[in-house]
């Protein structure tokens, strides 16, 4: 059924794990979808200003038959239902929503970049992808194994029961 997708979430205020486990939650429920996976719960030291706490990160797979453009309206608004507030750039937030990847479509326009663009340089979203697809290959041609270990130490994966639980709840619908 549709695409196979790839969601990045991050959090670092106001109960992060708690605004994950929300926004898996809302993922789980949107409409022609369907959460198929989620990587574990992981923790990293802010990229950008470092005068903000740490961060909560982990990545979703969703099957969809929304387009591109409606899932992202779709994640915005689930933002806004957290109460996420635009407080300056690279700062802190009570969730983050991002398409990492949408199948194998390239897409550039104002307000949406597929795959995104910082996807194969940031720690927090390559290495929860490649736990839950680790023969994921890119548009470009690139084995994401192959661009992991560029990041090791980065980030750090948790154990964390009520997370699992969220998961492992969503998962079983
Ligand atoms: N830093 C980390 N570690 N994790 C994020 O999700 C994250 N998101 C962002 C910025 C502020 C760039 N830094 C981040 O948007």
């Amino acid at each position: 059924m549709g695409e196979v997708c790839y969601i990045g979430l991050g959090a670092n205020l106001n109960d992060p794990i708690k605004q994950l486990c929300t926004a898996l939650a809302a993922l789980a429920q949107l409409p022609q979808s369907r959460l198929t996976a989620v990587s574990s719960l992981y923790h990293s030291k802010p990229l950008g200003p470092q005068d903000q706490p740490d961060f909560y990160n982990a990545v979703a797979e969703l099957q969809t038959e929304l387009a591109p453009l409606a899932l992202l309206d779709a994640l915005q608004a689930q933002e806004q239902q957290q109460g996420r507030v635009r407080k300056r750039h690279w700062g802190e937030r009570c969730i983050d929503l991002d398409i990492l990847l949408f199948g194998q479509q390239q897409h550039r326009c104002s307000r949406l970049n597929l795959p995104h663009h910082e996807l194969t340089q940031r720690s927090f979203t390559l290495l929860p992808l490649a736990e839950i697809q680790p023969q994921l290959v890119l548009p470009s041609g690139e084995l994401l194994s192959q661009l992991t270990p560029a990041f090791d130490g980065e980030l750090q994966r948790l154990q964390h029961a009520e997370y699992q639980a969220c998961c492992q709840r969503l998962l079983a619908r």
